[in-house]
């Protein structure tokens, strides 16, 4: 019997010093196992100084990971194999998710900073309540240009974007969506026409629209936009403000048709290890000093009434990143159209794409 107790001694003392070990080694490489949190985010859409701050109030090692697709950034939670805490979809890309299950619902007790969130950002049709998101930033689709180098156009059709003086030099974002969306509303069609003879009509419009289409491009599409490396751009409305900030000759404009209106929330993916560390930086991102600093640094519009005071007013009257109601009416939200049809969506968007080569 004492033997016995010996040895159990021994066990328990050799596993505490192990645990020790192990976890001085983790802390020598600045993870501490559980205390990490993994965010995966679109690219150029947070305030890296922002990072740096959560880590130092909270002790929690935060290891950022970005997109620049709803699509690919649901093929990769789908998939499985990640650990991700926190992602940040849009709109269409919730309720998709919501769907197929990969989604923690979210305790608003634990979100106190929720109540500075303006009311017309909660409880949207793609999730009810706000059962699964908590929203980050918001804002429209639309053309950015350069009025000294595009003649008298304006852009307030669709339609301009095909003139014959415009032979490449428009660029576009990357976005199946919104290049879909725009070839559908340029028809005057709805961005969620399911149609396929509307469908059809809209790609071999876009295929149209090639020799003015200098680049389908990702988040460098600022940096060229901005150093006049093409006269136009299809861009979401933040990335317009950065543009802009950046060069003040340019302009944004959403054209008369319709356009997109869009949402970016947080969530808490099924894969989630570190679910009080989500809830401490969703928390944190709503605070509104820390979401002011965010809308300040990316450009993006931000749905916290709290921060919209602390920013300047050239910024948050400026009426074409903070649309009255009456624009804010005409444009839709895209909707979850279903696998299959987004499925269909991404195949004609390639095939424009390809179309190009
Ligand atoms: C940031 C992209 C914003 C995405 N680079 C708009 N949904």
């Amino acid at each position: 019997m004492k033997q016995l107790v010996r040895m159990f001694s021994i066990v328990i003392v050799v596993s505490i010093v192990l645990m020790y070990v192990i976890s001085r080694m983790n802390a020598a490489e600045g993870y501490t196992g559980g205390n990490t949190l993994t965010v995966y985010n679109w690219g150029d859409y947070i305030d890296p100084e922002l990072l740096d701050d959560f880590e130092e109030q909270t002790g929690i090692k935060v290891i950022y990971q970005t997109f620049d697709s709803n699509e690919a950034m649901l093929t990769k939670i789908a998939q499985g194999g990640t650990t991700f805490d926190i992602s940040v979809p849009s709109d269409y890309a919730i309720s998709k998710m919501i769907e197929e299950d990969l989604l923690i619902p979210i305790d608003h007790s634990r979100l106190p900073n929720m109540q500075y969130i303006n009311e017309k950002f909660m409880d949207l049709p793609f999730d009810p309540e706000n059962q699964y998101s908590v929203p980050y930033f918001w804002g429209t689709v639309g053309i950015v240009y350069n009025p000294e180098l595009v003649g008298d156009h304006t852009f307030t059709s669709w339609d301009e974007l095909w003139a014959d003086d415009l032979r490449n030099q428009i660029l576009l974002a990357d976005g199946a969506r919104e290049v879909i969306g725009f070839g559908l509303n340029s028809l005057g069609y709805s961005l969620n026409d399911t149609n396929e003879d509307h469908l059809q009509e809209a790609k071999n419009k876009l295929n149209k629209l090639t020799p003015n289409v200098k680049a389908i491009v990702g988040d460098e599409i600022k940096m060229l936009l901005a150093n006049e490396e093409a006269a136009v751009g299809l861009v979401w409305s933040g990335d317009a403000a950065e543009i802009m900030s950046e060069n003040e000759k340019l302009d944004y404009v959403v054209p008369e048709e319709g356009s997109n209106l869009w949402f970016d929330n947080m969530v808490i993916p099924k894969t989630a290890k570190n679910i009080e560390g989500a809830y401490l930086f969703m928390d944190f991102m709503l605070d509104p000093e820390n979401a002011a600093r965010n809308a300040d640094y990316v450009g993006y519009s931000t749905p916290n009434d709290a921060a919209l005071e602390l920013l300047d007013e050239e910024v948050s009257g400026d009426t074409r990143f903070y649309p009255e109601d009456e624009l804010l009416e005409k444009l839709e939200v895209y909707d979850n159209l279903g696998k299959r049809m987004l499925s269909h969506y991404n195949e004609l968007f390639l095939e424009f794409k390809m179309h190009r080569k």
